[in-house]
């Protein structure tokens, strides 16, 4: 559906005679859209027709918010309302028959959302206010709904937590791209796991999950509470108290769904019988109880294919034991890998139900030293009906997971029209719209992993691969360069240098900068190193000898200076460091840096 909604924007541009104009897009993309081809002014004023009940509240005050020229005369009608209410009889049968979906018309007459229910309401004022950033509403007809049941986050990750604000922003952020599930689970907060998982939160963090709740209540999220109880656990009626008792004191903040977290554990908590007791206890006397709380989640200790024992029975003895209504989390055939239908084939008999996908990525906690800011590839588009759930374990760093979790947002709400290049660029504006060519240069040299334990990698830098490949070639082989491509690798080698300089010095995104800083100082003298080796070997080239030797030199101070940014950059215990194109870009000019120093000594 992607091709018609663009059509639509520009259309929108061309009716004012400009192409400066904004432009919109669209994430996730629509199941069914149609129409597009006239367009009507923004009405100023409009009469709103919505049964104003409380589990409509988020998408009137969104509507609200977004046009605020609501007057009870105004011959412009908006009506929303929920499969069943009077004000969108008219529309019934449009309504798709589907968990949060979704119909939206504009016409000339008024705009109409008419939904499955609560969600599928907000979901379509959501779409309402993509449509929004356009000079002029386009008339269309949309029929949408999800792929996957829930979709969003765990916060699942070792390192620093995100922050109060980070999380806040995060929220939002889910509600404006249908993303319906954020889960509290960060592995370094002590009141989530040992030690202190039966103790209350202390006033100031209960107040900040209090507004978080509430903020997820706005956005249209279920805000999930996990808790982490497996490394101490006692299987006595004592803990089972414990754990109610800290479910009750999050409900009391607002908390409306739980998951409880059994991964990376030793010991006696791995004993599937006793949690399958102890899921079934919380179920039957916590969440059947309250009758508002989200079906539970369990993370199993084997969590994922490579881990798994099939014949010790861990994971058929949850199956045949949680009851119906639990949800079971799994990683795919690795801790970190690719969802394809036959990860599916395997789990969900063994657990007999949907299995619910904890997706490691963009997370960096096992190769801290890189940030993954590339496109999201590699996870199949036949999987809808084989999964309950599939939501992203991100970076520590909030902001820069955005961009993954644009396109998880998108790939989880309409596979067969996810566009994973597509996704990435929208992704790259939505988060800097002004510098956004800049951040983009910065994204295409910072999507590997480098060598890691899971053997998980990503194309890197891969706008100019061939151009480097042909280079290193050429000087291997005592050739002489293709010029298209020195002049290719040196364009990128200023581009990046302007990048960083850009980035750094731009408020459009301060929680952003902060967190990439690090990786920003060396891009920069990445950037400086690779101009400096490629003026050396061309000067070699020449026969300049005196312009090589000085090209030399800078290209020598940079190469420390890149040892010294691996030094005093990001300094954390494990993977310390900050890597910038390691894996294609650094690598080459490496290679090359090492050419031009053998040919200085034989000049010298
Ligand atoms: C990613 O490094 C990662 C892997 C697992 N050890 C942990 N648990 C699950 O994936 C279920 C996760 O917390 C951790 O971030």
């Amino acid at each position: 559906m992607r091709k018609n909604i663009l059509c639509a924007a520009l259309l929108g541009l061309l009716a004012i005679g400009t192409m400066q104009a904004q432009e919109a897009w669209f994430n996730p993309v629509p199941q069914e859209y149609t129409g597009g081809q006239d367009s009507i002014d923004i009405p100023a004023q409009y009469c709103l027709q919505a049964d104003y009940n409380e589990s409509l509240s988020p998408a009137i005050g969104l509507l609200r918010r977004l046009m605020p020229g609501e007057k009870k005369d105004a011959p412009f009608r908006i009506c929303i309302g929920i499969k069943g209410d009077k004000n969108v009889k008219k529309y019934a049968r449009h309504i798709p028959a589907k968990t949060e979906g979704y119909y939206l018309k504009i016409d000339k007459k008024g705009i109409a959302i008419a939904a499955a229910d609560a969600r599928g309401a907000y979901y379509g004022v959501q779409t309402l206010a993509q449509l929004l950033t356009l000079p002029r509403l386009p008339q269309v007809e949309v029929t949408d709904y999800p792929d996957i049941p829930y979709r969003g986050v765990v916060e699942g990750f070792y390192g620093t937590p995100w922050s109060h604000e980070a999380r806040l922003r995060q929220l939002d952020f889910y509600g404006r791209n249908k993303m319906n599930t954020y889960i509290y689970g960060p592995k370094d907060d002590p009141y989530h796991r040992t030690p202190h998982w039966r103790k209350p939160y202390p006033e100031k963090e209960a107040n900040q999950l209090k507004e978080l709740v509430e903020r997820a209540k706005e956005n249209n999220v279920i805000f999930y509470w996990a808790i982490h109880p497996g490394q101490d656990i006692r299987w006595n009626e004592e803990d089972r108290k414990m754990l109610i008792d800290k479910f009750e004191s999050m409900y009391q903040l607002g908390v409306r769904g739980f998951a409880v977290f059994f991964d990376d554990i030793s010991g006696e908590g791995t004993k599937a019988d006793k949690q399958a007791d102890l899921l079934n206890y919380l179920d039957d006397h916590f969440v059947k109880t309250k009758g508002d709380v989200a079906p539970l989640i369990l993370c199993p200790t084997e969590y994922n294919k490579a881990w798994t024992n099939v014949k010790g029975g861990y994971l058929t003895t949850l199956g045949s034991k949680l009851n119906e209504g639990i949800q079971i989390m799994w990683t795919g055939n690795d801790v970190v890998a690719s969802i394809d239908h036959p990860t599916f084939e395997f789990i969900n008999p063994l657990i007999k139900r949907k299995a619910y996908i904890w997706w490691n990525y963009p997370v960096t906690d096992y190769v801290q030293d890189h940030l993954l800011m590339g496109p999201v590839y590699g996870n199949a588009t036949d999987i809808k009906d084989d999964a309950i759930a599939f939501v992203s374990n991100p970076m520590e760093y909030a902001e820069a997971s955005k961009i993954a979790l644009y396109s998880i947002a998108g790939y989880t709400w309409n596979m067969e029209d996810y566009n994973p290049q597509q996704a990435w660029e929208e992704a790259i504006c939505d988060l800097m719209p002004i510098n956004a060519p800049y951040l983009k240069t910065f994204a295409i040299h910072n999507t590997d992993l480098g060598p890691n334990r899971y053997d998980f990698r990503r194309e890197e830098s891969e706008n100019i691969r061939q151009a480097l490949e042909a280079i290193l070639n050429s000087y291997q082989n005592k050739n002489m360069p293709d010029r298209e491509a020195l002049r290719q690798v040196e364009k990128e080698c200023q581009a990046i240098c302007l990048a960083s300089d850009k980035l750094l010095a731009s408020d459009e995104n301060p929680l952003l900068i902060d967190e990439i800083a690090p990786w920003l100082v060396r891009f920069k003298v990445l950037g400086l190193f690779g101009q400096e080796v490629l003026k050396t070997l061309q000067r070699q080239d020449l026969g300049q000898t005196k312009e090589a030797s000085e090209a030399y030199g800078q290209a020598q101070n940079w190469h420390s200076m890149l040892q010294w940014t691996d030094k005093l950059l990001n300094e954390q215990a494990q993977q310390p460091g900050a890597e910038c194109g390691s894996k294609v870009l650094l690598p080459t000019l490496e290679a090359l840096f090492a050419i031009a120093a053998s040919r200085q000594e034989k000049t010298e």
